[in-house]
Formats: C-alpha cells, sequence, structure tokens
C-alpha cells in the first residue's frame, strides 16, 4: 500500500532575512486513512491531523530564493492494514512568496486617514489575533514583519466612536500585497450601556434599529481614549444600577461633550439618588434630585414642548423591561425645563431637558427601557425618534460627500446549489478591475469578469465550476472584486 503522494500543503508565515516560520497542514485526505491522522516528522514527529497546521520548529540561515525540507510521512494504520507506511516528500518554498496587505482607512468625517486600530485573524488561527497595527491619521500599512498567511483571513477595525466598527473577511493570495481600503460608515447614535451588566440595553438597540440608525453601543461607561468628539447624539443609560450610575470621570466626560455642542439622552430610575451626582445634576442638567422612588411607572409628556409634546411612556408591560422598581422624581433648577411628569393630576416631575454649553440634553429619571408602548402609550422607538431629533445639534465635521464606490453586493442566494447570482456596481468612468471566485486555500478557482467595468449595475452569473468547467465541491468559496485601491470580499457557501 501506498501513502497518497502530496498530502501536505506548506505556508511560510514568517518570513524574515535569515529566519522563517513554516506551517504544514494536512489537506487531502486519502480514503485509505479513513478518520485516522497522520503522524508527520521533520526533526520531531507531531500527530497533527488532518486539516490542522502545524509549526515546524523555526528555520534559519536562509540562503538564496528558495528553501527546501524533506519531510517524512508516517501513518500507523489500525483498518484496514495494521503495518505502519512511510515516505518522503519534499516541500520547496519560494521565499519571494509572501502575504501582504496595506492600505488606509477613510471615512465620510475626515478628509485624512481615520485612526484605527485593526487585529487581523488568519485563517487556521481564527480565535487568535495574528497581527494588529493602529493606523494613524495620513499613514498606511504593510505588515512586512509578520506576513498574513494565504487564505481566507479576517480584519477587525476599531474605529473611533464616530464610526462604526468593521469585521470583513478577505482572501490573501500567496505572493501577492493585498491593498484594502476601507470607507468607513458613520454612526448615528452611541448607545453607553451602562446598565452594570444587565441586558436592558437590548430593548434600546432594538427600538434604535427600528429607526434604522447605525448604533455603536459602547458596553460600560466610555474610557478616556474612546473620542467622543464630533459624536453628534448619546443615549446612556444606567438600568437599574444604584451604586455606579455616574463615576466621577463619566460626569467629566459629559460635561465636555456637552459643552462642546454634543446631544445627550440620560436615562436611569436611580441616577439622582445617589449623592456623589448631585453637584453634576444641578451645574450640568439643570436639576435636583427628589424622590428616589415614586412607585408611578409612567410618564406624560407635557404639552406644548417639542422634545415630548403628547407623550405617554407607559413603563409597565412584557414589551419593556419591566425594570422600573424605583422610579425616581426630580425638580428642575434654572436652565432646566421640565418635560415629563409622572402623573396627570399630581406634580412630581421625572424629565428635564436644556442646553449646557453647546449641547443639549433630555434627562429621565426612569429607565426609557421599560416604555412598553402598550395600552395606547408611546412607544420606545417612537419615543427615541422624536428625542433625538431634539437634541440633534450642528456639530461641524467638514463631511465631503461621499464618493461613488465600486461596490459588491452580498451573493444571492447564499448558501447556493448550483448557480449564485454575482453583482457590482461600478460608477461613473471606465475602472478596469476583475472579479474572481477563491477557495478557503486562496486558489483561485474561477475569473468571472476582468476588464473595464462600464458604470452602473452589472450581474454575472456563477454555475460553482472551476475554469475548465468542472464541477467543485461543496464548500465555502470567495468572491473577490478588485480594482486599484479597492479590494470586496464576499464569501459565499455551496452546498450540493
Ligand atoms: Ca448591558
Ligand atoms: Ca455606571
Ligand atoms: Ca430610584
Amino acid at each position: 500500500m501506498e501513502l497518497d503522494s502530496t498530502p501536505v500543503v506548506s505556508r511560510i508565515a514568517n518570513l524574515g532575512m535569515d529566519s522563517a516560520e513554516v506551517y504544514v497542514v494536512l489537506t487531502s485526505q486519502s480514503a485509505l486513512f479513513g478518520d485516522s491522522s497522520l503522524v508527520l516528522s521533520a526533526g520531531e514527529i507531531r500527530d497533527i491531523g488532518w486539516g490542522r497546521y502545524w509549526q515546524l520548529p523555526p528555520v534559519s540561515s536562509l540562503e538564496g530564493d528558495s528553501l527546501t525540507l524533506q519531510i517524512s510521512l508516517s501513518y500507523w494504520g489500525l483498518e484496514p492494514d495494521p503495518d505502519t507506511l512511510s515516505e518522503e516528500t519534499t516541500i520547496t518554498f519560494d521565499l519571494r512568496e509572501r502575504t501582504n496587505v496595506f492600505g488606509a482607512i477613510t471615512g465620510q468625517h475626515d478628509v485624512s486617514t481615520v485612526p484605527a486600530h485593526i487585529d487581523f485573524y488568519c485563517e487556521g488561527y481564527p480565535d487568535s489575533v495574528w497581527t494588529s497595527v493602529d493606523i494613524s491619521a495620513g499613514e498606511s500599512y504593510t505588515n512586512g514583519i509578520r506576513p498574513l498567511l494565504a487564505g481566507s483571513n479576517r480584519m477587525v477595525i476599531t474605529t473611533p466612536l464616530r464610526y462604526m466598527n468593521e469585521d470583513r473577511s478577505f482572501v490573501t493570495i500567496p505572493g501577492n500585497t493585498d491593498p484594502f481600503d476601507i470607507w468607513l460608515t458613520s454612526s448615528d447614535v452611541i448607545l453607553i450601556d451602562d446598565d452594570n451588566g444587565a441586558d436592558y440595553q437590548t430593548y434600546i438597540v432594538s427600538s434604535l434599529d427600528q429607526l434604522s440608525l447605525n448604533t455603536r453601543v459602547v458596553t460600560g461607561a466610555p474610557t478616556a481614549e474612546m473620542s467622543l468628539a464630533a459624536v453628534e447624539r448619546i443615549v446612556w443609560m444606567t438600568g437599574d444600577d444604584a451604586t455606579t450610575t455616574l463615576t466621577t470621570a463619566d460626569q467629566t466626560l459629559l460635561t465636555n461633550y456637552l459643552s462642546a455642542g454634543g446631544g445627550l439622552l440620560l436615562t436611569g430610575q436611580n441616577i439622582t439618588d445617589d449623592p456623589a451626582n448631585e453637584q453634576f445634576l444641578a451645574d450640568v442638567l439643570h436639576c435636583q434630585p427628589d424622590r428616589d422612588d415614586t412607585d408611578r411607572p409612567r410618564a406624560y409628556g407635557i404639552g406644548g414642548l417639542p422634545p415630548v409634546d403628547g407623550q405617554f411612556l407607559l413603563l409597565l408591560g412584557s414589551q419593556g423591561a419591566g425594570n422600573q422598581n424605583s422610579p425616581s422624581s426630580l425638580i428642575p433648577l434654572d436652565g432646566g425645563t421640565i418635560c415629563f411628569l409622572n402623573d396627570t393630576t399630581d406634580l412630581e416631575m421625572c424629565g428635564v431637558y436644556g442646553v449646557h454649553g453647546l449641547g443639549k440634553f433630555i434627562f429621565l429619571s426612569f429607565g426609557l427601557e421599560a416604555a412598553s408602548g402598550m395600552a395606547g402609550s408611546t412607544s420606545r422607538a417612537e419615543f427615541l425618534d422624536i428625542a433625538l431629533n431634539a437634541i440633534a445639534t450642528d456639530v461641524p465635521d467638514g463631511s465631503p460627500p461621499i464618493p461613488s464606490q465600486l461596490y459588491l453586493e452580498p451573493a444571492y442566494p447564499n448558501p447556493f446549489n448550483s448557480s449564485v447570482e454575482i453583482v457590482w456596481t461600478a460608477p461613473i468612468g471606465a475602472l478596469r478591475m476583475s472579479l474572481e471566485v477563491y477557495d478557503v486555500l486562496g486558489r483561485r478557482v474561477a475569473e468571472l469578469f476582468q476588464g473595464q467595468s462600464p458604470a452602473g449595475t452589472h450581474r454575472v452569473t456563477w454555475a460553482a465550476a472551476d475554469e475548465h468547467g468542472i464541477p467543485v465541491s461543496s464548500g465555502t468559496y470567495f468572491v473577490r472584486l478588485h480594482a486599484p485601491a479597492v479590494t470586496q470580499v464576499r464569501t459565499i457557501r455551496l452546498v450540493r
């Protein structure tokens, strides 16, 4: 019996001037071996199993353009043949092959590059960061120190709060330098999920989603490093937390944010109850504490006031968080205008709005997450729509118009059974581009388009066959649109 003569694929991962990290992966499983694993040796013996990477000891003293390794493969068979089989395999690496990415990250607020942190995850290492980079304004990046493995990789981009974070899959091709140019989407609203670990933010998120707003959720209070500069609107919720609603650092951050022209909707049933918040409430939100628990789960918007006119929030019911054990009341001070009462006859007040510096705020001494929208009351989404418009300010952001861009649409259907439609749009002005399909090992499977794309929307169907017309097997593939300074990838899955 003989071993499959080509059971290994190998990769150079970290190629320095005189050393290299070499990875080997077993990929072609002969029926002969069933579920068993091979043992692979190059100085040491390691059981690596099918489809898994194995890192050889670092190779040093590289010379020339190639590196040749002798690898012996051994198999201890139990079935059908109990004998040990072995075979020598030679792998030659082209040391000129390395996989790099470079690029820039821009967003509509900034003419220059956006400062962003990128974590790269490599195929075979989906759970640990392969390499990271911080891209500062005006810089691009080439990861020459730790090239990525060729294959299906992923980049997670953490951006300033004014943008949405991004999580993208992309394909790197051995020997290529792959460009990325990422255009970030602005966040419409920042939700500060400061409910001390509870899940009440889900009620607010679902309502913001109904309004089709790009919501960036920050878990816990923002750190000093998270720049609120040019963030237009914040919803800050403290849930039923009673001990750490707003820290001194939070108060400073909110004060500076409002002074600079931000818009704030602050909501929480115990914010006024903490004596540590009293000075902040008086100086910035123009109110003072009243009772810590009114026992009235309702809020009536005062007629004629733009932020709340005619609204009635019911803080009971299964469509809300059901967490209002202690809605508080407050008393407005100079500069604060009352906007919510918790009863139609009583005059206990539970909402105030006003300005501080250049900014606008609405403060609710109850939890908006509990507003259920039931029994004819105003829904959370309706209230948020009105409130967020009321606190919107004109933050100057110098936005240039969004340029027309090449765009690869999500594939449909996906997963697909026999064929999939790929759609892209191209801006005015002929662009030379390619549209190709790659497998998870980074091998090109099919070319769908090559040349100058006319402006407009274009469609092409891929019938799940390779360049020789031979059907490809089930699995994950990547559609890659590539043009100067543009690379976009869509993941598709073939299920036969
Ligand atoms: Ca939470
Ligand atoms: Ca807090
Ligand atoms: Ca309270």
